[in-house]
């Protein structure tokens, strides 16, 4: 793999006084990267390709895809946003994380998808801040739907948190938010973005974003970029933005070359045995892991579901086999459903497992022509760290382990 990023000369430079203004606002923008026009395939690729398929390098959907779309990586490293970045910090570059956050229509009397008041460095353990934040409007970004507000000047401090039970505030948040008496909200800025346009941003800077309230989901791309020489805490990859890696602290991979596909019915796996361990086709899944030898996987959202291959005709006679669940209470809210249909379960113990069976007819396993979906719901998913904070330091939101899916025709 080549240490060195290709480059044509710097075009679009930051002048001194936006630099200024940078290291006293913490962020900096509205800038055009991409028309709107330019950003309509974008957007359909992430919505139809991105979004619907599992993250190689994290549990969740939404996370680190330039590592394995094309299209990420192109909006990544577009030369709008690199040579801003590298007239702010350093010629040398990798990318070392991104998001799509997408935020949902709020739908009344469910919790509305609030991003609480915060500083990125509660999610970071870099040492020091050697990290640029850029946010990338893949929608439109507006105070109807949520765009991102900031305060100017807090990035020079942190910020104390304290808990916050608002049902509306994010999982992605651990129920963690700054204390309301550090700042005054009314010297928010609100950064209202039409598709292609972004922001700078320093990772300390205080940020948060409202419920969408319009009828359209939406989608930002958030990535961080940093110094190659950055040791990471996790063992994640990172991709040459701009400049040369003469550090190797972490592992350098190229960009990828093409976008995720969600499965085709005829290439997803087999109906009949499904370890958990295996490539999987649905979404809501933490990284295959074992536990003496057995392969599983947790459960990360309280809705997780799997796509698997059906060929057969008649019914059908499922079974789940679950190895762990975060607590009794967890397990005893599953449900499940086939293809969106819920079905009733009958329960049993094996040596390790939990095992719940069911039968499902005909028609319902007709429905999805070659595809059946599993899908397991939850009450709630719960941390380790919270549920036992003398002796675990896991900070992963878990439901329940799943070892194996089955179905095999029955009639
Ligand atoms: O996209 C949003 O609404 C929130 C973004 C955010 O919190 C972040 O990029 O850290």
């Amino acid at each position: 793999m080549s240490a060195i990023a290709s480059k044509t000369a710097i075009k679009y430079h930051l002048n001194t006084d936006e630099i200024e203004r940078y290291r006293q606002q913490g962020f900096l923008g509205p800038f055009t990267a991409f028309s709107q026009e330019e950003m309509t395939p974008y957007r359909e690729i992430i919505c139809d390709r991105v979004l619907t398929t599992p993250s190689p390098f994290s549990p969740y959907q939404t996370q680190m895809r330039h590592l394995d779309s094309q299209t990420i990586w192109q909006l990544c490293s577009t030369p709008a946003i690199v040579d801003r970045l590298v007239s702010l910090h350093s010629k040398d570059l990798v990318v070392r994380y991104s998001h799509l956050f997408d935020k949902p229509p709020a739908k009344p009397g469910q919790p509305q998808e609030e991003y609480p008041w915060h500083q990125d460095r509660w999610h970071s353990q870099l040492e020091q801040i050697e990290s640029l934040g850029v946010w990338l409007a893949i929608t439109p970004a507006n105070l109807e739907n949520g765009c991102v507000d900031l305060i100017p000047g807090t990035h020079t401090h942190a910020i104390k948190k304290v808990q916050n039970n608002n049902a509306n505030f994010s999982g992605w948040f651990g129920g963690l938010c700054a204390d309301p008496t550090a700042f005054n909200e009314a010297d928010k800025i609100s950064m209202v973005l039409q598709p292609g346009q972004f922001f700078l941003f320093d990772e300390r800077i205080l940020h948060h974003s409202n419920p969408n309230y319009s009828r359209e989901r939406r989608i930002g791309l958030t990535f961080r970029a940093t110094l190659p020489s950055v040791k990471l805490e996790r063992s994640h990859p990172v991709i040459l933005l701009s400049g040369s890696d003469r550090s190797s602290v972490n592992p350098l991979i190229p960009p990828p070359e093409s976008d995720p596909h969600p499965l085709e019915a005829s290439a997803l796996p087999d109906a009949a045995h499904f370890s958990l361990e295996q490539r999987i086709s649905g979404i809501g899944w933490h990284l295959a892991e074992q536990d003496n030898n057995i392969g599983f996987r947790w459960m990360s959202e309280r809705r997780s579901w799997l796509d698997l291959s059906w060929q057969e005709e008649g019914e059908g006679r499922l079974t789940c086999q679950i190895l762990h669940a975060v607590s009794p209470e967890v397990l005893q809210s599953l449900e499940i459903r086939v293809c969106d249909r819920p079905v009733s379960l009958s329960w049993s113990q094996s040596d390790r497992f939990v095992v719940v069976e069911t039968s499902v007819t005909a028609e319902t396993l007709q429905q999805y022509q070659g595809r059946v979906r599993v899908s397991f719901h939850i009450a709630q998913t719960l941390r380790f760290c919270d549920l036992y904070p003398d002796s675990s330091n896991d900070t992963r939101e878990l439901g329940l382990a799943i070892h194996s899916v089955s179905l095999v025709r029955s009639g």
